[in-house]
């Protein structure tokens, strides 16, 4: 992980509010790793470290992102932040968080006014994991190996479902 967020060429950034988030943001990590989707991850405190936000959300173009993933828990305005200074598409992972069970991140992050969107997934690691996959999708558009690749994983998820129960 780079000091500054901005120097190195990924298609996406996986940003998230606390080294507390990592535990379920590692899943959007992996499926992207599986993909063979390049990106990378930091940490981008909307509370603790809003100047690193700015920084990151105001650069985040000139800095060869195409898709931002951004997980966060509680009050949890950093994927709305971010959007508000990128026109990338953010997909907001809502981070469960141990008073409300991130019902408050999922509200936080799904009820932005019109005008600004944030792709908002599930919340813990079904949702991170989704906003991996969600991300290769979108960039899969453009990426035809990358859409075979897309396809193969969906299949080998298909084919590992057996048909009855064990
Ligand atoms: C949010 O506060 C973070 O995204 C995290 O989910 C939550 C708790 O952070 P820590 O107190 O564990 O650093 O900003």
């Amino acid at each position: 992980m780079s000091e500054n967020p901005n120097h190195a060429q990924h298609d996406v950034a996986i940003i998230m509010g606390s080294q507390s988030d990592w535990e379920t943001m590692l899943a959007a990590s992996k499926c992207l790793e599986a993909l063979h989707v390049s990106h990378d991850c930091h940490i981008v405190s909307a509370h603790r470290t809003p100047d690193r936000l700015v920084n990151f959300a105001k650069g985040a173009v000139d800095a060869g992102y195409k898709v931002i993933i951004a997980g966060a828990g509680g009050a949890a305005h950093l994927p709305g932040m971010v959007a508000s200074m990128t026109r990338l598409p953010v997909l907001g992972v809502p981070v469960q968080s141990k008073a409300l069970s991130g019902m408050d991140s999922l509200l936080s992050i799904a009820q932005m006014p019109g005008g600004i969107p944030v792709g908002t997934l599930a919340i813990g690691a079904a949702g991170a994991k989704n906003a991996g996959l969600l991300a290769a999708a979108i960039l899969a558009v453009n990426d035809t190996a990358l859409a075979e690749r897309l396809d193969a994983w969906r299949a080998e998820q298909s084919a590992a479902v057996a048909e009855k129960p064990q």
